[in-house]
């Protein structure tokens, strides 16, 4: 199991936070996601062999906020 915490821009309220959570959800292999609005974070742990940081971070971009590059 992989934990992650991946830094996000553009989330404003608790919809965002939401759109964000159930598109990561969506995606296969994802064990748990948290968001923190107020530090812009989302925490996610996910099964490596079914999915990347990548793929993560493609998805919350598909959804429309900023994964800045790091
Ligand atoms: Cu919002």
């Amino acid at each position: 199991m992989e934990h992650q915490v991946i830094q996000v821009e553009g989330m404003t309220c608790g919809h965002c936070v939401e759109t964000v959570t159930k598109a990561v959800n969506g995606l296969k292999g994802i064990r748990q996601v948290n968001v923190d609005l107020d530090k812009k974070r989302v925490t996610v742990d996910y099964d490596e062999s079914q999915v990347d940081l990548n793929t993560i971070s493609s998805k919350i971009k598909e959804v429309g906020f900023e994964v800045p590059a790091n």
